[in-house]
Formats: structure tokens, C-alpha cells, sequence
């Protein structure tokens, strides 16, 4: 088989990069290993930036999401009690949408005419230096598809950035000794707006997926069992880490899904080798605070589809071949807010009473100043493509 362009993953990057392209009447086949329930099964992002909304709309999968999504025009910080809503209409004019990702991934899914090739075994990338190809097996037999190009958009955990020679390419990596358990619940959130809550006793976030059903989390540390965590232990200790209003207001139920993130910031560089890209989690992990990652996806993936249509349809290379320095600069950007959030709500043991000390005079500068608030809300609303 031959298409254009093969795309490994089939998660929003790869769904997004592939719809994007077939719009286009460029012929790309997507490979993904598992299989699509088991896809759709995954629990992860909330959060959609202006971009994203935008990017779904011209993928022409953004009807449901209109009409379910949830906009919101601001989020509260709160450290040991104390509450700071950011007004993100007032300060910046703009908002985000609350959308899962599972959403956004079966809007994709339906949206698709082209083929994507679930539950492949054993994809591998071939010759990305010269004439690319891929193979893979399904249902036991080899398949090969040769290409002019390959995206890797296979996640922090596939094969495309793995195949790359190890002196063609620097990672950097900072592991957190911490992660997220998060419970999903058909209950009304507890507030209008996502809460995002430093307590000495660790950070938790309350989140939401609809007008009926809450998304929570709480910092654990890095190699906590989801098992240990029974539902009555998780409210209790979410609760202790609100203010008591939001902690009186919580309405708890039996969870529908309960997992630990591990948390990591990560950037690989470049993102280009030969004729072989890398997109989204493949290329770069941000801690989930904040709510990064799939904009991040989207924002590479936008870049991507355009340089591969300037290459096709006006026989330019000059975006393919600025692709990684171009994505790289805002990558670090998100990488940088993301740390910054991170570090400023979590508790952190060997930073001793010093360190607890800097995160409350950070808060108290934020709820201080309305510069301070404009690029916290600049950050979280998501910086220009
Ligand atoms: P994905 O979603 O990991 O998809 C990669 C796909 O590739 C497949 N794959 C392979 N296929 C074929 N052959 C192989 N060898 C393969 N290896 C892997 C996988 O099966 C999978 O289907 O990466 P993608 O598309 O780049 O999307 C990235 C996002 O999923 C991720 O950044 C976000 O979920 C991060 N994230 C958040 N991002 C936000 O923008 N806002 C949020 O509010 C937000 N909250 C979160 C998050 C991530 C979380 N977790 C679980 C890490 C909250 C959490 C808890
Ligand atoms: C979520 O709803 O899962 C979510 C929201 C905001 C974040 C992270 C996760 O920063």
C-alpha cells in the first residue's frame, strides 16, 4: 500500500492531524494500536483553549462541542483557604471550554472518511532518512505502506521518537515525586468553575465534564496505587484540602473511574528527522496543572497540517523544514507556565518551611495585582498560535 502520509496514533493529535489533512485531499492513513473502545476509554483532559475550539471547528467536528461544551469565563486559586478568582472576560477578553477529551476524540472519530487502522501490531518506521515506510501487523500478517512522509503522533510512550537514533536527538525531563489521583462521579460539580487549591496537606483540583458530572483530583505521591484510594478515603481527603465553603458544597457519589497520573515535564528536540515529525505527547510532556497538553497537541498538530498543504499544494518545503524551531518556541512557553503552576500549588516536603513561604507570597502577588492576574490568565487562555 502507498498514501502520503502515515500517522501513528490515533489520539487527538493524530485524529486532529489526520482529519485536517483528508479536508485537504491528502491522502494519510492513520496506524493505532489499541483498539477504539479502548481509546474512548481513556479519562484525561477537560480544558479547551481558544485555539482548540477553533482547530475543531475547522476540522468540521465542533458541533456537539458547541452544544455541550461548557464556557468558562474564569477559575479560582485558592492556598490554605483563601480564595482569588481570576476573571479571564475582565481581564483578557477571552475564555476557555470545559470538553472532555474523550469528546473530542469521538467527534473526531465520527468525523473521519479515511482509513485508520486499529489494534496494529508491532508498528515500525523504516528508512525516515531517504524513501520512508512503515509496517505493521494485523491479525497476525505484515502489512508495509510506503510514504513521503511519517507523524509521530504516537504519545509519550511510542515508537516513533524511540526509533530515532539516540545522538540525533536531546531530551530534557523533569519528574515531579508526586501525581494525581483522579475520580470521575455523576454528581454536579461543586462549583460553577474549575477550583485549583494549595493545602499543606497537598494540592487537589475540582474540575467538571457537564452540568451532572464532576472530574476531581488530588497530589498523591508518585507511586500511590489507585487500590489503596476507596471512595470514602478520596472525599475525605479532597475535603480537607478546600476552603470549607467548597468542602460544605461538595456532593459525593460512587466513583466511575479512579487512576494515578504520574507527573512529568518533558521536551524532545528537534521535532523533525528527515522525513519522519513529532506531535504532541510524543514530543513533549507538560504537568497536567495547566491544562496544557492537549492544546499543545493541537497547537503542533495546526502547524504540522499547514506545512505538509504548503508542501503539497504549493510545493514549498519552507514550513515542513521550519516545523521543529517554530513549535519548539511556544512548547517551551507552555512548558515554562505549566512548571510554574505546578510549583506554586503543590506541596513539596524538601522545600521546608522556606519554600511554603515563596508559595504564599507568589499567591498573595497574584491576588494582588491585576498585571499579575493578566498573565496568569495570558498563560491559562492559551498564547497565540
Ligand atoms: P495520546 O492521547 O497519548 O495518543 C497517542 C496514541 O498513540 C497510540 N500509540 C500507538 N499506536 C501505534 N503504535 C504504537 N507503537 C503506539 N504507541 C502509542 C496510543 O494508543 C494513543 O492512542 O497523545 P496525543 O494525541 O499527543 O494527545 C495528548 C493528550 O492526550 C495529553 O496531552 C492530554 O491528555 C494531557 N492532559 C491535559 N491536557 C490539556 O490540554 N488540558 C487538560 O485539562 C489536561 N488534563 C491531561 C489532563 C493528562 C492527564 N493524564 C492522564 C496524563 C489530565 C490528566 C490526568
Ligand atoms: C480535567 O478536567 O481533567 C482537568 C482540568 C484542568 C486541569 C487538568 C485536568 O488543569
Amino acid at each position: 500500500m502507498r498514501a502520503q502520509v502515515v500517522i501513528i496514533g490515533a489520539g487527538p493529535a493524530g485524529l486532529m492531524l489526520g482529519r485536517l489533512l483528508e479536508l485537504a485531499g491528502i491522502d494519510a492513513v492513520i496506524l493505532e494500536r489499541k483498539s477504539p473502545e479502548y481509546v474512548l476509554g481513556r479519562i484525561r483532559a477537560g480544558v479547551l483553549e481558544q485555539g482548540t475550539i477553533d482547530l475543531m471547528d475547522r476540522a468540521q467536528a465542533g458541533a456537539r462541542m458547541h452544544a455541550e461544551g461548557l464556557i468558562h469565563h474564569g477559575v479560582e486559586l485558592s492556598f490554605d483557604g483563601d480564595r482569588q478568582r481570576f476573571d479571564f472576560t475582565q481581564l483578557m477578553g477571552r475564555h476557555v471550554m470545559v470538553y472532555g477529551q474523550t469528546e473530542v476524540t469521538r467527534d473526531l472519530m465520527a468525523a473521519r472518511q479515511a482509513m485508520t487502522i486499529y489494534e496494529a501490531d508491532d508498528v515500525s518506521v523504516h528508512d525516515f532518512d531517504g524513501r520512508p515506510w512503515v509496517t505493521y501487523r494485523k491479525n497476525g500478517v505484515t502489512h508495509r505502506i510506503d510514504c513521503d512522509f511519517i507523524a509521530g503522533c504516537d504519545g509519550f510512550h511510542g515508537v516513533a521518537r524511540a526509533s530515532v537514533p539516540p545522538t540525533a536527538i536531546t531530551t530534557f525531563e523533569r519528574t515531579y515525586p508526586f501525581g494525581w489521583l483522579g475520580v470521575l462521579v455523576d454528581q454536579p460539580p461543586v462549583a460553577d468553575e474549575l477550583i485549583y487549591a494549595h493545602h499543606e496537606r497537598g494540592f487537589a483540583l475540582c474540575s467538571q465534564r457537564s452540568a451532572t458530572r464532576s472530574r476531581y483530583y488530588v497530589q498523591v505521591p508518585a507511586d500511590e496505587k489507585a487500590d489503596a484510594w476507596d471512595d470514602a478515603r478520596f472525599w475525605d481527603e479532597l475535603r480537607s484540602r478546600l476552603n470549607p465553603e467548597s468542602a460544605e458544597a461538595l456532593r459525593t457519589g460512587p466513583s466511575i473511574e479512579k487512576s494515578v497520573a504520574p507527573l512529568r515535564s518533558f521536551v524532545a528536540e528537534p521535532l523533525r528527522f528527515g522525513q519522519l515529525f513529532l506531535c504532541g505527547d510524543a514530543a513533549h510532556i507538560v504537568p497536567p496543572t495547566g491544562a496544557k497538553g492537549l492544546n499543545l497537541a493541537m497547537s503542533d498538530v495546526a502547524a504540522l497540517a499547514d506545512a505538509f498543504i504548503e508542501h503539497y499544494v504549493d510545493s514549498s518545503l519552507a514550513a515542513l523544514d521550519g516545523y521543529s524551531a517554530k513549535v519548539l518556541r511556544r512548547i517551551w512557553k507552555a512548558e515554562r507556565f505549566s512548571w510554574w503552576m505546578t510549583n506554586l500549588l503543590h506541596t513539596f516536603p524538601e522545600n521546608g518551611a522556606f519554600g511554603r513561604r515563596i508559595q504564599r507570597a507568589e499567591f498573595d502577588y497574584l491576588a494582588g495585582s491585576v498585571s499579575a492576574q493578566q498573565s496568569f490568565a495570558e498563560n491559562y487562555l492559551g498564547l497565540p498560535l
